[in-house]
């Protein structure tokens, strides 16, 4: 690819390095600086934290913010596309428990496709938007078969609102916990368009596969440990600690280091700073609950395991990422069981890997869409001569 408007130098050496770094194409909805973190259409994160998710998911959509009567229109618009389609429940009801939730939401969402996709592309995409809370709350429900009681979705609810209501948790205050899951949710929303589970779903599209089909597959490839399932590995870890002394922190991250363990919620492969959005779940958690067990525990980390990172100059980074913070607010509101954390996370994907899908099947190319993908791939008996 070299020439005048080279954008990158192709090598042999970059074969078989899971695309790492090399440019495909364009993203509208967001992109990520080693300093600020991602930027939603422009906006760093920072920014857009305290927003509401109808909102940021308006503005993922549009590229740009909603005024106060398009907030509202959008709002409305989502309440008229939010019922499930009838069958949802009874599929619920023959899944094994003991699956794991993210393997029931890529399910849910395929089976979502299947009772009620209209094969459009956009429609497709906010009416999945609308459905996500009550398919996230029954997924609660079902796996863990409580069943009996599950109120009625309740549509004037916000988005956060609808699934507090349907997990319905005894002795959590439900505004507290929309508080948490509405931060949650717009700090995950989007991460530029190469991480794995946008570009594996954006794949899916290329071949004019469904939305639903699409984001199913995105969902299954956040599913894994090495991406989504950081999160729910992060806050393992942070239980694993058990103490907010400092002197015994650092003995922990010492000791972790010299097994070859990784300090989980600390490093990123692009950032070069804290991740803004630790910084946004700090400040929320010293507000929500500065007492907590784990909170005191991951403040004390924070100052910690920095530290301790730096002295290895082979650490890029060595501050706290998105991870380190979100499982603890989560586990302050009654969601303290790690497995379902990576579902939040797809839930908030939803909003940038269907605005990027719709970008690229009906925007890119003057509205062609980008062609289905089709990188080369070299037989190892062919020279390497061909590149
Ligand atoms: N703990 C221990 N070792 C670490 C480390 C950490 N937190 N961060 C980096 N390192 C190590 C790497 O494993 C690598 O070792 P190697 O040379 O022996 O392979 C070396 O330091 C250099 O790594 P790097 O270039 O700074 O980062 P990377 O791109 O290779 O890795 C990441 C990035 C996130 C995988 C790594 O920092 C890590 O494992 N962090 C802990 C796990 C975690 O929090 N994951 C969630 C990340 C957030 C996200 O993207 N969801």
């Amino acid at each position: 690819m070299a020439g005048e408007d080279s954008l990158f130098d192709l090598t042999s050496a970059h074969l078989n390095t899971g695309l790492r770094g090399i440019p495909v194409g364009t993203c509208r909805t967001s992109y990520v600086t080693p300093l600020e973190g991602v930027h939603y259409c422009g906006y760093p994160i920072s920014e857009l934290a305290s927003l509401a998710p109808e909102d940021v998911i308006y503005l993922l959509h549009n590229k740009e913010l909603p005024n106060l009567d398009q907030s509202l229109e959008f709002r409305n618009d989502l309440r008229s596309r939010g019922t499930l389609p009838s069958g949802i429940e009874e599929i619920f009801a023959t899944l094994p428990k003991e699956g794991h939730p993210m393997d029931w939401l890529s399910i849910g969402i395929h089976a979502l496709g299947m009772l009620g996709g209209v094969d459009d592309w956009r429609e497709d995409a906010l009416n999945l938007t609308a459905q996500m809370p009550r398919l996230m709350g029954l997924i609660f429900r079902y796996r863990e078969g409580r069943v009996d009681d599950i109120p009625e979705d309740d549509l004037k609810l916000s988005l956060v609102g609808r699934f507090t209501n349907t997990l319905a948790l005894d002795g959590v205050e439900h505004a507290v916990m929309n508080r948490i899951l509405s931060t949650y949710l717009v700090l995950h929303m989007d991460h530029g368009g190469g991480n794995l589970s946008t570009f594996a779903g954006k794949a899916v599209a290329s071949g004019k596969a469904t939305i639903y089909s699409s984001m199913a597959g995105a969902m299954n490839a956040l599913s894994g440990p090495l991406h989504g399932r950081a999160n729910q590995s992060c806050f393992e870890f942070v239980k694993r600690i058990g103490t907010s002394d400092p002197a015994e922190i650092e003995r922990f991250v010492r000791g972790e280091l010299e097994a070859r363990r990784p300090i989980f919620g600390f490093g990123h492969a692009g950032l070069r700073a804290e991740d803004p959005r630790a910084t946004a779940q700090f400040a929320l958690g010293e507000e929500i609950c500065p007492d907590d067990e784990y909170f005191k525990t991951i403040r004390v980390l924070r100052e910690v395991a920095p530290r301790v990172l730096a002295e290895n100059p082979k650490i890029s980074n060595p501050n706290a990422n998105v991870d380190i913070a979100s499982g603890t607010l989560l586990n302050f509101v009654g969601l303290s069981d790690p497995e379902y954390y990576t579902t939040f996370f797809g839930w908030a994907r939803v909003a940038g890997i269907g605005a990027q899908i719709i970008d690229e099947r009906c925007v890119m190319r003057s509205g062609k869409g980008v062609p289905l993908y089709r990188p080369k791939y070299i037989a190892e008996q062919q020279e390497l001569r061909h590149l």
